[in-house]
Parts: C-alpha cells; sequence; structure tokens
C-alpha cells in the first residue's frame, strides 16, 4: 500500500486527516507489521537462525505517528534500536529488517556487520546508528547544521574533482527537518544535554523523541531521571517546542509530531516530543523482565499495550468489522513469513569482504601522485609550523566552500559587532593557529563551539555525513576523552559499519605533547597509540612547519577522517621552519623522511623526538663516529614500513624512540614487526627509548626526567652500537 501522508495547512485539516478511515487502518496495518516482524525476529532468534534481537514492541504507536508526520528521503533521522515501526512506516520494508538479523551480504543496513535493529538506509535519509545510547544525538545536530550551510551557501553544492567532493553527492532542503530518538534511560549521557544545548542556542530543525518506556534495561525512570520525567527537566531550553504526550494513542502521537514538524520545519528551532511508551516484551531476547518487574506491573502495562487498543478503537468505531482486521492481519503475516524465508536464503557476506570500507576506497591519500612540490615564491621568509598550518587552512577555506573549522576558542571573536568596529584584534585559538580565520571567511565558517569535546566531534560527524568537511580543534590533547566515544564507536566506524554507504571524513586537530617546562600533567599528554589501535582513522603527526603544511593539506582533501596531531613545542621552534610552499603542496600520508642518512643504526622517530634524535645523532657521529640514520615517520597510521626495512637492512641495528609513554607505547608494534619480519636482518636486539611509565610532572626537573631526552637517545645509540 503507498505511504499515506498529509500535507496539512491548518489544525482542523489535520484533525479532519487524522481521522480519515483509511489513514486509520494504514495505521494499524503499519504497527501490526512492526509488531509481527518482532514476533518472527523472536522466533528465528529461538530457532537459533538469527543471533539477536531486541524489539520495537510497544513503542510502534508513537514511532508511526512520528514517521508518517516527517518525508523520508527529504528529512534526515537518527533512529533509536526501538524504531523498527518508524523505519518500516518510511519505506524500510520486513525483509531488509530480516536480512539484519541473519546478517546477510544484502542486508542493506550493515551487510551483516552489525546486530539487527541498527537501521540505515541512504535512499530514506536514515543514517547508520551505532549500539551506543545517546551518540546519534549530536550527530543529529551537525546533520542540521549542514542543511542550514548548505541553504546559505549553494556555492558549497558544487562537486570538484580530486578530492573528497567528487564522492559525496550532496541533497538538502531549505526546510528539512533532522529527526532523533532515544529511551528515556538515555537522555541520562552527557552528550543529550550537550545536543539540547546547541539545538537550542542555533535554533536547529531538530525533532527530538523520547520515548519513555520507564526502564532502561532493569533501571527504572526515577534512578535516571531526577522527578522521573524528563519534560520538567529540559523546559527552559530557548527556543524549544515541548509537547509530552500519551505514545501508546497513534492519533495523539501523529498530530503531536505534525506540530512539532511544523515548528522545526518553519525555522522556529528545535523541538521535544516526550512520548509514555509501554514494553511488553523484556529489554531484549537476552533479559528477562520478571526478575525486576512484578506481574500487576506488567499486567498495568499490557492494559496500554497500542496494538489491542488501536485495534479495540477500529471495531468500536466500526472502521474495520472482525472479519476487516483477520483479513488485514492474515495478509500481514504472510507478507511477513515471505519476507523472513526470502531473508533467511539470502547469501551470507564473504570473508575476503572483511576489511572493505574499512578506509575510503575511493580516495587513497598514500598515492604517489599527490604528492607536489614547495611552489616557488617571491615570500622567501622561513615560517614557523603555527604560520604554515594557518596558512594550509585559510588556502583550504579558501579552496573549500564545504569546509567550515570550529571547536574552543578558534574564532577571532564570538561577538562579532567587535570584530567589525576595530575594537578588538581577535583571539583565533589559544595557541593562535585560526588568527585572523573567522575575520576573512566568515562567521559561518570559523566559529567556537561550547567548551564540550563530544559536541565538537559529534558535531563535525554530522556535518561531514552530508558531504562537508568540518576541520575541528581539540584544544589540548589531555581534553580529548570526552569525545573518545564519538572518535573510537561513531567518527573511525561509520564507514565500515554502513558497509561503505556512510562516512564522516572529518579532520580532527590536537594541539598534543610535552616539553613546555610547567605544562604539567594536563597540558603535556601524549597518547598517540590509543588511536593508531583505532581501524578507520588516519594519525598524522609532523615534525616541521613544511610537513605539517602538506600533510594537512591531504587530510582536509581526504576522504578519511584524520586525527592531526599538532606538537606544542614545535609550534614556534626555531627548527624545522620553512618558506611558505604555496596553496597546493601535499604530501601522501604514509611516507617517511630520512631527515639524517647512515649506515650503523637506525632511529626511527617523529613529533618533538625528531629534532632531539638529530641532536643524539650528530653528537654520536662527533664524539664516537656513529652514523645513525633517523627517520621521520610523519604518519604514524598508515606508516612507511618500506622505509623502516630498507634502513633497517642497511644498518642491522634499531630504535624506536617517541616522548609517549614506552609500555603499549607505538613503538612496541614496530618492534614487534621488526622481530617478526627482519629477524635475520638483525645485529642486536630493538631497542626502545621513550618517556617513563607515568605522568609529565610540573618542575622542570621532574619533566626533564620523565620525558626522553637528546642525551637518552644517545646513550641508546653508544649502547647498540657496542652491541
Ligand atoms: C553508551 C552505552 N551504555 C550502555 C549501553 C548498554 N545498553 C543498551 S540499551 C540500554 C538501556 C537503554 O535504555 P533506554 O534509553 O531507556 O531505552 P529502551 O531500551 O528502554 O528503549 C543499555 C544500558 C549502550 N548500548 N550504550
Ligand atoms: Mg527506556
Amino acid at each position: 500500500m503507498a505511504r499515506v501522508t498529509a500535507e496539512v495547512d491548518s489544525k482542523s485539516e489535520l484533525a479532519e486527516f487524522s481521522q480519515n478511515p483509511d489513514f486509520l487502518i494504514e495505521i494499524y496495518r503499519l504497527m501490526y507489521l512492526s509488531r509481527r516482524v518482532d514476533d518472527r525476529e523472536i522466533m528465528l532468534k529461538r530457532q537459533q537462525k538469527i543471533f539477536f534481537q531486541v524489539s520495537g514492541a510497544g513503542h510502534e504507536a508513537l514511532l508511526v505517528g512520528a514517521a508518517l508526520a516527517l518525508k523520508p528521503g527529504y528529512d534526515w533521522f537518527y533512529p533509536y534500536y526501538r524504531d523498527r515501526a518508524l523505519c518500516l512506516a518510511l519505506g524500510n520494508t520486513p525483509e531488509e529488517q530480516f536480512l539484519q538479523g541473519v546478517g546477510a551480504a544484502a542486508d542493506p543496513s550493515s551487510g551483516g556487520r552489525q546486530m539487527p535493529s541498527h537501521w540505515s538506509s541512504p535512499l530514506l535519509h536514515i543514517v547508520s546508528q551505532s549500539s551506543s545510547t545517546t551518540t546519534q544525538c549530536l550527530q543529529a545536530v551537525g546533520c542540521a547544521e549542514a542543511g542550514r550551510y548548505f541553504a546559505r551557501h549553494p556555492e558549497a553544492l558544487a562537486k570538484a574533482e580530486g578530492d573528497y567532493r567528487q564522492f559525496k553527492n550532496v541533497e538538502f532542503h531549505g526546510d528539512e527537518v533532522v529527526y532523533v530518538s532515544l529511551g528515556e534511560g538515555a537522555t541520562s549521557q552527557g552528550e543529550f544535554w550537550e545536543s539540547l544545548n546547541t539545538a537550542s542556542n542555533a535554533k536547529l530543525p531538530v525533532l527530538f523523541v523520547v520515548e519513555d518506556n520507564e526502564y532502561a534495561i532493569s533501571v527504572p525512570v526515577e534512578v535516571n531521571t531526577p522527578g522521573g520525567n524528563i519534560s520538567r527537566l529540559v523546559a527552559n531550553f530557548p527556543n524549544f517546542h515541548f509537547a509530552e504526550i500519551d505514545g501508546t494513542d497513534p492519533v495523539t502521537s501523529y498530530e503531536a509530531f505534525q506540530a512539532a514538524v511544523a515548528w522545526c520545519r518553519s525555522g522556529n528551532g528545535p523541538a521535544l516530543v516526550h512520548g509514555h511508551v509501554v514494553r511488553p516484551y523484556s529489554h531484549s531476547l537476552s533479559d528477562d523482565d520478571k526478575l525486576y518487574r512484578p506481574a500487576s506491573e506488567l499486567e498495568a502495562d499490557s492494559l496500554r499495550d497500542p496494538l489491542p487498543k488501536f485495534q479495540m478503537r477500529l471495531l468500536r468505531e466500526g472502521i474495520l468489522d472482525e472479519a476487516g482486521i483477520t483479513r488485514l492481519e492474515k495478509q500481514v503475516d504472510e507478507e511477513v513469513r515471505l519476507a523472513a524465508e526470502r531473508a533467511l536464503r539470502s547469501p551470507l557476506p564473504e570473508i575476503s569482504s572483511i576489511c572493505k570500507h574499512v578506509y575510503s576506497e575511493d580516495l587513497d591519500p598514500t598515492s604517489p601522485n599527490i604528492e607536489t612540490k614547495p611552489a616557488l615564491s617571491a615570500d622567501k621568509q622561513d615560517r614557523t609550523m603555527a604560520d604554515l598550518i594557518n596558512c594550509c587552512l585559510s588556502d583550504e577555506l579558501r579552496r573549500d566552500p564545504r569546509m567550515v573549522i570550529f571547536g574552543e576558542d578558534v574564532a577571532d571573536c564570538s561577538r562579532e559587532k567587535y570584530l567589525e568596529a576595530g575594537k578588538v584584534k581577535g583571539k583565533g585559538g589559544v595557541f593562535k593557529l585560526t588568527a585572523g580565520l573567522q575575520a576573512e571567511f566568515g562567521a559561518d565558517r570559523v566559529f567556537n563551539s561550547p567548551l564540550a569535546e563530544a559536541n565538537i566531534v559529534g558535531r563535525a560527524i554530522g556535518y561531514a555525513t552530508r558531504g562537508m568537511k568540518p576541520v575541528v580543534e581539540i584544544q589540548f590533547f589531555d581534553y580529548i576523552w570526552p569525545a573518545m566515544h564519538q572518535l573510537r564507536n561513531e567518527l573511525s566506524l561509520l564507514r565500515w559499519r554502513s558497509n561503505g554507504t556512510y562516512s564522516s571524513p572529518v579532520v580532527v586537530r590536537v594541539a598534543i605533547g610535552g616539553y613546555l617546562t610547567g605544562g604539567s600533567i594536563y597540558h603535556s599528554q601524549c597518547g598517540e597509540s590509543i588511536f593508531t589501535h583505532t581501524p578507520g582513522v588516519r594519525v598524522v603527526y609532523p615534525s616541521n612547519s613544511l610537513d605539517a603544511n602538506g600533510l594537512l593539506r591531504t587530510a582536509i582533501r581526504c576522504d578519511d577522517p584524520v586525527l592531526f596531531f599538532e606538537h606544542k613545542r614545535l609550534y614556534r621552534e626555531t627548527f624545522g621552519r620553512a618558506p611558505y610552499p604555496g596553496a597546493d603542496f601535499a604530501i601522501p600520508f604514509g611516507k617517511a623522511k630520512i631527515v639524517r642518512t647512515g649506515t650503523d643504526i637506525t632511529l626511527i622517530t617523529y613529533g618533538a623526538v625528531v629534532p632531539r634524535a638529530l641532536q643524539a645523532a650528530q653528537k654520536a657521529h662527533r664524539e664516537q663516529g656513529i652514523e645513525t640514520e633517523v627517520i621521520d615517520l610523519r604518519t604514524l597510521s598508515p606508516y612507511d614500513w618500506d622505509a623502516i626495512a630498507t634502513s633497517v637492512r642497511k644498518t642491522s641495528r634499531v630504535i624506536i624512540a617517541h616522548e609517549d609513554m614506552l609500555s603499549w607505547g607505538y613503538g612496541a608494534e614496530i618492534a614487534a614487526r621488526i622481530a617478526d619480519e627482519l629477524f635475520d636482518d638483525l645485529d642486536a636486539p630493538v631497542k626502545r627509548v621513550a618517556a617513563m611509565d607515568t605522568f609529565v610532572a610540573y618542575q622542570p626537573i621532574l619533566e626533564d626526567a620523565i620525558l626522553p631526552q637528546p642525551e637518552d637517545l644517545y646513550r641508546a645509540i653508544t649502547q647498540l652500537a657496542e652491541y
């Protein structure tokens, strides 16, 4: 049956439409279909034909109401795992849903990579979901911001050859709405509140739906929500339309959503619909609710089950008689049975496909074609790393209208009138890396975020999903952790988990590292190996101005997410300055630089240890005649194994040095691979030089002792030479 929707302009039209018998029958059909798909999945799980089941039972009325008030393939959707009925009503088929349970190759959500009920459909604009409750909220906000950006900057829609834009089809509508839903339990997560903050502040067309079934697995609502009612807690956010409704009644729900959607569509701001629903089945098939809910409570809930309630209404009002109900249900039962049978016969994914879509299949940032030479210009002045990063950001903002920059303090001045009146010069980052960019490119493109790191990365993912290029800043590596969930479970994973149908090629610039004399624990940390241990994200760590410029350009044009580590100590160092290399200078990822050639020892390093390694190598040459080859890896994931292997085969002695702690550090992996693949070429054990296994202290004599110094490297070189 064709999807029933209403383009209703007035309340009376809406009231009339929502009592239309065909409409009511279609609502019942969708609700019943959703329940029957759940029931069939439960049976298949019990027969061990599928491997997981979580149902949408009890939430059907609310979600059918929501779907019918929205436009699939026009609006955008970030649904929760309970949203089976929403997805069916948007146009997902039962077979597509069963393919998820089977984990079939043809599963359109993930190709067998995700559990069932993790919805995704590029056609319908359903964005791939993770299992992490609440990460979807900030992404939905970013998605809405991108829509608004495209409306204001139509020049950004144009495709361009030679960078990520070549592979991104941008679609937007000036009045689109972004739907995002979550359970009442998930509203306890900080990211929910961070998303309300930005949606409210920026008056974004985000429709939040809280599906309140009063339980988060076994934890009742009063434990999660002070006072037991989320509507009361959120009521003071400005610019919102709020509705608290009986989500077991589809018509009430539909009408509430029509009003909420209208509010969002006309640009008034976000809306939040809080629907009270029930959970007639346990949390999932792995849960037994009788362990924590008495029979009396379950019985009371069953009286509110939307399905029998709505069936009663159809019968009572004579919209369908018993025979009509039976006919409709039989049709649906048969449709569901056949869909499940087809899904069970569907071929399974190939083992050989496992690594597909970890990274972009379209654009390879390691390609030697990326490499260009610095362009000669009249300006021969040597520039710092800070200068050349700023130049690259500025050049790329000019070149790519889809690029935006945001983060803490990155704007010149959020109160633009001060800038315009020339009253202030502007800040442009705590390290001034983004100085002057808001002034030149405007506050739509360079702006401050709230002080919330998950907000920065989560929104950036939403932007990038829509085909934009957010280049965001984490002010200090030490404060990257609030964004960790978004980085690890979302940013790096979106492409793989959606089987290549969604991606988020964001650049996250992060100021990292110590040697600051007084930086102390919370301004000096490293920790890059945590991210090189995360598939899906590229990790870059330059040691000098020119590399920073060329690698940042590759990062920005890249189709993969990139973590771009900028060492604070190197920002304005005399070491490694270079003249401006032009607006197209780029360096491919995965290509190390031999910064000193030698025949006796290979010293592999990166970042701020590069100048220290060179110092040590020069001393070893001067005092002992030892020739050390120093390799600057420049990118840590991918890394240049060929350069390492070639050098180790030549020298047969190798040191891996880094500023981060020794144990479980980046060097451990390189050392293990050398031991494994180059054992026959070695004349000595593989040696590592790194920080002590502790944090970085404030007092400079402690900091010096904790972090690897040129003396430590010199000692390692001379010891290894004697071996
Ligand atoms: C960040 C995170 N923590 C824990 C879990 C495990 N978990 C899955 S569902 C769930 C309860 C969610 O409750 P609620 O948000 O009320 O949704 P409901 O299941 O009731 O629809 C928990 C704790 C998770 N998926 N993600
Ligand atoms: Mg719940």
